[in-house]
């Protein structure tokens, strides 16, 4: 078979490219909306490509921006069993998205099905969902023609979350082995689970979600009604998905985490238990007021830490054999948090670059294997050998059968696909619920470093080039140096430096004893950067002026 040249052309003069350069990045391709038709067009076209070298398996595109503004887009793929669109094909969606003639799509298409042998008489088959964003119908039909222009069969799933198009994808390809493939099939396994670990239990207060006015709002409205009050009761806050500049404005996981403040919308009292979802539902970071009235967050570290620390014990009371419990970070993870894992609940701890399919990858070689960016995207895998075991082991006692079916039952909340705000709402709830903690006392665990993350407009961020998971740079020659030095200044002075992968900016990380500390290591390497590696713009008054032996000076 060969490809329909005719019908490509005829659909492509629909969407045709405008002078814009593409790239899929750490999260497929973002940006402003209005400049994307071609883009999921594209995209469209890449998806049936991927069905077909699954031999017909069903792949997910998800049409959303995440905790970008309203007014952006993107579109990422996502593999049959849920997973990040394989790396070695971002490539093709880069080459893809840059056509800009018939002539120059056919060449690159033909390149895809040459290099990858695509059998073209296998079939195709895309699901679409899509965030709260005005712009996502238009781009959905765009990639919908994409889809029809290679012959493949396409469904839109309209409206949903992220991770709830990430299950439905791995529940077709499951032949429903890992649920019902509908959206309250996501809604049911998720209640089920969670009313099995908590039913008989003390229930906590009322949890205050904010909704970021994103899909995740009254995606959580509609799961709340699966769970009874009698066992959980929430309240969702920022759910005004019908004005859409509110989107993700001043309030969300993103705007939490970074600002290291409350959203709008609340009239935050202590004892108050509060989270944020972003855009898309796929983050959650945890916040409160402590006694004191000061702001605290409780981010993906002290998610991941609390999980691992949860499932160890359960493992260990269940006595399920062989079974190696691991934890996954960034550099972005707070230096006590890390040091926690390690020293106090005695976890190997493994590192890898940012972005959440190098941090899936690395799960996936632990029996369990809990991973969360600071930023509040995690999940928890479990390795089908472990979900094995905790099914066959009986348990003899009364405490080793309720470890067991506690266990069992993480295996189905746990949303095994990618980091899932609900799933991992009610992870954590489930968890507190079970060891009758409060917000205060789970934060106690360890007190984060103070830290502070900035970011530098440069001429071009190319030229920085990361390496061991992001700790370090290898190019521009020298910096790294520059920035060793800066560190070792300081009493726990940390920093690192990464080119962003969503936006047009290399990103500073530093963290020391002290705020201050923290925050003037962070603009002494910005004013490295700014002055000596291409900062662009307006050189923002904070960054710190350094001489060329490392010497700050007014
Ligand atoms: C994307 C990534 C996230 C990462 C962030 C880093 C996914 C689904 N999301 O949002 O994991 O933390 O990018 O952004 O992979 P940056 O490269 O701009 O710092
Ligand atoms: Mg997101």
């Amino acid at each position: 078979m060969s490809l329909n040249n005719d019908k490509i052309d005829e659909l492509f003069k629909k969407h045709p490219k405008l002078d814009v350069t593409y790239t899929y990045g750490t999260a497929g391709f973002r940006t402003k909306g209005e400049v994307l038709d071609s883009v999921m067009f594209s995209v469209g076209l890449l998806a049936v490509l991927r069905s077909q070298k699954h031999s017909g398996k069903v792949i997910g595109a998800m049409v959303t921006a995440s905790h970008n503004p309203a007014e952006d887009n993107g579109v990422k793929l996502v593999e049959p069993m849920g997973e990040m669109l394989a790396q070695s094909w971002e490539s093709y969606a880069t080459e893809l998205a840059n056509a800009g003639t018939t002539e120059e799509l056919l060449k690159a298409l033909n390149n895809v099905i040459a290099k990858e042998s695509i059998d073209l008489s296998q079939p195709a088959k895309v699901v679409v969902g899509r965030d709260t964003r005005p712009s996502g119908e238009g781009l959905v039909a765009a990639l919908s023609d994409g889809v029809k222009a290679l012959g493949g069969t396409i469904t839109d799933y309209g409206l949903m979350t992220t991770p709830q198009l990430h299950y439905i994808t791995r529940c077709l390809n499951t032949q429903g082995a890992y649920g019902e493939p509908t959206e309250e099939g996501y809604y049911k396994k998720l209640a089920e689970a969670f009313k099995r670990i908590v039913t008989g239990k003390v229930k906590q207060s009322t949890l205050y979600i904010d909704g970021a006015n994103g899909i995740g709002a009254p995606t959580l409205q509609k799961l709340a009604k699966f769970i009874p009050e009698e066992i959980l009761s929430v309240k969702v806050v920022n759910d005004d998905t019908a004005t859409a500049s509110k989107l993700n404005l001043k309030s969300g996981a993103d705007f939490v985490k970074v600002g290291q403040k409350k959203p709008d919308g609340f009239d935050l009292q202590p004892g108050m238990r509060c989270a944020s979802l972003d855009g898309d539902a796929d983050r959650i970071v945890f916040w409160y007021l402590n006694k004191e009235g000061t702001f605290k967050l409780l981010d993906g570290d002290k998610i991941a830490t609390l999980a691992a620390g949860f499932i160890m014990g359960l493992v260990k009371a269940a006595k399920v054999p062989n079974i190696q419990v691991g934890l996954v970070q960034t550099a972005y993870a707070n230096g006590s948090a890390t040091a926690y894992v390690k020293d106090t609940l005695q976890v190997p701890v493994v590192f890898t670059a940012t972005g959440v399919k190098h941090l899936h990858h690395a799960a996936e070689e632990f029996d369990v294997g809990v991973y969360f960016e600071a930023n509040g995207h995690g999940t928890v895998l479990f390795s089908p050998g472990a979900i094995k075991a905790f099914h066959s082991t009986q348990g003899t006692t009364d405490e080793e059968k309720k470890a067991l079916e506690t266990l069992r039952a993480l295996t189905d909340l746990i949303n095994q696909t990618v980091g899932d705000a609900l799933s991992d709402m009610l992870m954590v709830e489930a968890i507190l619920v079970s060891q009758q903690r409060s917000y205060a006392d789970w934060d106690s665990a360890y007190s984060d470093l103070p830290s502070r993350l900035e970011k530098v407009k440069v001429s071009n961020r190319l030229e920085f080039v990361a390496i061991k998971a992001d700790t370090e740079l290898s190019k521009p020659d020298g910096l790294q140096q520059k920035i060793n030095q800066q560190m070792s200044k300081f009493k726990n002075g940390r920093s690192f430096v990464r080119p962003s992968g969503t936006e047009d900016v290399v990103r500073v990380y530093a963290e020391a004893d002290t705020q201050a500390n923290a925050d003037l290591l962070a603009h002494i390497v910005c004013g490295i950067i700014f002055d000596y590696h291409g900062g662009v713009g307006e050189r923002p008054r904070a960054f710190q002026k350094v001489d060329k032996e490392g010497n700050t000076t007014a």
